[in-house]
């Protein structure tokens, strides 16, 4: 039996904990939100009961794993931070994978990933850590998937897709077959990547083009 807190209360948490719902082996022991305001109130459920400074006192309580429960689109800065955060505090990140998605049994997962319903995940595929493939996203064979990127629903990879840590890939995008997606790129919702996309860039449309970030992204 595992004794889990999910970090953050937003919509991208109350996929998660619908999920984690239907793992009899897995018991939620608390939810966190940064916004104090929310302390005490209920979600789904569940007593939001404060912030992540909780974190430490609700492992020395028994709790051993955490998930983490933002989506932080387009930027996975603040899913780092709070992971980092809970491991310090001596909990380990837990998988969260839907009965309702299709994950080969070749497939590597890494430890913390998220696998909504309706997601497959085809032979050999390797994930890294803390990835979220989100409601009917596909990866087909051979895809290498960078730690804490996120595919957004119903983003579909084609075999032998390469992708570096930290990206994101937009609601319904598309990527060709063999294509290498760097790392920080953001691919726009709805683009269709036909060519190689470079580190920390934005592309959108149809085919994805460059288009000139206002900042580098982080
Ligand atoms: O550091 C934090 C923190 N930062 C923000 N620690 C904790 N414990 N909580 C944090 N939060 C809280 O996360 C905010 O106070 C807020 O309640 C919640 C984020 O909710 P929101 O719905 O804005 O974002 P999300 O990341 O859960 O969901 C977004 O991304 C998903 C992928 C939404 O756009 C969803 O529609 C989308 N499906």
């Amino acid at each position: 039996m595992k004794t889990a807190v999910v970090i953050g209360a937003g919509g991208h948490a109350k996929a998660l904990i619908e999920t984690l719902r239907t793992d009899a082996s897995v018991r939620i022991a608390a939810v966190l939100d940064a916004d104090p305001k929310r302390r005490g109130t209920d979600f789904m459920g569940l007593e939001i009961l404060g912030g992540d400074d909780l974190l430490e006192e609700l492992a020395a309580q028994g709790a051993d794993s955490f998930v983490v429960g933002l989506g932080s689109i387009g930027n996975t800065t603040v899913r780092r931070k709070v992971w980092d955060r809970a491991e310090a505090a001596g909990l380990e990140p837990l998988a969260v994978i839907s009965p309702a998605a299709w994950v080969s049994q070749s497939a590597e997962i890494g430890p913390g990933c998220q696998i909504l319903p309706g997601v497959v995940v085809m032979p050999d595929c390797r994930l890294g850590r803390g990835v979220i493939v989100n409601t009917g996203a596909q990866a087909d064979h051979d895809c290498t998937i960078g730690d804490f990127c996120h595919l957004a629903p119903g983003a579909v990879l084609s075999g032998n897709v390469t992708v570096g840590a930290d990206a994101h890939l937009g609601v319904g995008c598309r990527v060709l077959q063999g294509m290498v997606i760097g790392s920080h790129a953001l691919v726009g919702a709805g683009a269709v990547v036909v060519q190689d996309v470079n580190p920390r860039t934005v592309v959108m449309g149809v085919p994805a083009r460059e288009k000139p970030p206002k900042e580098p992204r982080t």
